[in-house]
């Protein structure tokens, strides 16, 4: 019987098959959780939404750009010192965020002078920024106010301004994912080719389905110079528009996070004939595979391998002082999307850990199976579950460390359960030989942090009362 049985899949019966215990010997079919599907009513989802994949995943982390929402001001609060894909521009997409601040009057009469109004003020506040992206929130998608012909009379009015107009309101798709689908068409449709880029090597890659997530492009970005690979462009961590808008002119797209955009990939291909190279920068042995697959198809097998030699002499050692202390952990694997079956194979193999589950908050069928098939038998396979599914989950599996979101992340603190972020990280970057090591390092913090030694309620056993206003032992 594969499906999990939770308590809480009495109230909600639809939730029942989105859980299953991985079984030996089972076919993967069986073995499957529901995902991907339109939130439950009822539920509480951990997703995002569209506007929020379009937005605040794949768009502002390009640096030189003034990122506008067309909405109201809650909206874009994401962007403003809560994200972290820092970047050499001095952060300036994360330092500031921009809106037009929709209320009830312009839901009646429109914000179409408002929005202009906006975007000229932006630009007269940072003079030296000549880029924009608007993103259209559910308020001014339903009302049907024209982005795109504002943004055309901006670009008459002012010719060394370039601007994009990305469509995905929040309510474009179940989550986050369908945000991701229409900012990459929408990109390569109105903005690549428009560039004409400086070709100063022989070997030119665009760096797709990077976020820069505390530095781990960067990271990756000098392996490839020391390769002697030009990175035309990062699609878009630390990404700067007007080399992405050069992206044709790649011999090779590397792809990191499919999940997020194999779409922009597959176009490139289709459309300009680039092929796409899947690669994977977490954990020393599919960083490694990685650079000699890119060394192979560019003949320079070599220079990777020279790479690979030095960059594990010099980290390896302090990998296995880590790898000591976490073997047989136990590990809740958590994550969005992609890095869960980035990780599921590596923090067994390469760490020693032990996974007891794993779930995607969004990710689509694929990514479930290929993360329950590279984990151990045995695992709790979760499609992204609610609150009470959660404290369940942490209460039966009793994990040593749970790496996931930190709602989620929340949660499982209160159950004294530790957790790390997978998504903006403590102290990354975690990809590359170097990130790995940091990776292995925020586990062993975390598990062996000494406040787990202090006494504690637990509150999945009903021991709390909270009727003086704090929690106290019963
Ligand atoms: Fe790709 Fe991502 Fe992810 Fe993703 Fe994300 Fe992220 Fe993630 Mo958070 S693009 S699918 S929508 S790897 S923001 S950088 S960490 S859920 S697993």
């Amino acid at each position: 019987m594969p499906y999990h049985q939770f308590d809480c899949s009495k109230c909600i019966s639809e939730r029942l098959h989105h859980a299953v215990d991985k079984e030996p010997n089972e076919n993967l079919t069986d073995a499957l959780p529901l995902g991907y599907l339109k939130t439950i009513p009822g539920t509480l989802s951990e997703r995002g939404c569209a506007y929020c994949g379009a937005k605040h995943v794949i768009g502002t982390p390009m640096k030189d750009v003034i990122h506008l929402s067309h909405g109201p001001i809650g909206c874009p609060y994401d962007t403003w010192q809560t994200k972290r894909y820092i970047s050499d521009n001095d952060d300036f997409q994360i330092k500031y965020t921009f809106a037009t601040g929709m209320k009830e009057k312009h839901i009646i009469f429109g914000a179409k002078k408002e929005l202009k109004e906006t975007i000229k003020e932006s630009f007269r506040a940072f003079p030296n920024i000549k880029r924009m992206t608007i993103y259209q929130a559910c308020a001014s998608a339903l009302i049907g106010d024209d982005i795109d012909a504002v943004a055309k009379e901006i670009m008459n009015e002012m010719p060394d301004v370039d601007i994009f107009c990305c469509h995905s309101p929040g309510f474009a798709g179940p989550s986050q994912s369908a945000g991701h689908h229409v900012i990459n068409i929408e990109w390569v449709d109105t903005k690549v080719g428009q560039v004409e880029p400086e070709i100063t090597s022989d070997y030119v890659i665009n760096y797709i389905g990077e976020y820069n997530i505390q530095g781990d492009q960067e990271v990756m970005q000098d392996y490839f110079k020391r390769m002697g690979i030009q990175v035309l462009s990062t699609f878009t961590g630390n990404g700067s528009y007007d080399d992405l808008r050069a992206m044709h002119r790649a011999q090779l797209n590397i792809l990191e996070c499919a999940r997020s955009a194999e779409y922009i990939c597959n176009v490139l291909r289709k459309r300009y004939g680039i092929p796409r190279m899947d690669i994977d920068g977490f954990g020393f042995k599919p960083m490694a595979t990685s650079l000699r697959k890119i060394g192979l198809f560019f003949g320079i097998e070599d220079r990777a391998e020279a790479i690979i030699e030095e960059e594990t002499k010099r980290w390896q050692p302090e990998l296995d002082w880590y790898v000591a202390r976490l073997k047989g952990k136990k590990i809740c694997l958590w994550p969005g999307g992609s890095k869960l079956w980035h990780w599921a194979h590596v923090v067994h193999d390469e760490l020693g850990l032990e996974v007891v589950s794993v779930y995607t908050k969004f990710g689509h069928q694929g990514d479930m199976e290929k993360g329950i098939s590279r984990c151990e038998a045995g695992a709790l396979a979760i499609d992204d579950p609610n609150e009470l599914e959660t404290i369940e989950a942490m209460t039966k599996l009793k994990p040593d460390l749970i790496a996931t979101g930190k709602r989620p992340g929340e949660v499982a603190k209160k159950i004294r359960v530790p957790y790390i972020n997978a998504h903006a990280y403590h102290n990354g970057p975690y990809k590359g030989f170097e990130g790995w090591v940091r990776f292995a390092r925020d586990i062993y913090n975390a598990i062996y942090s000494p406040i787990h030694q202090l006494s504690f309620v637990d509150i999945s056993k009903d021991e709390i009362s909270q009727d003086k206003g704090f929690v106290t032992r019963q």
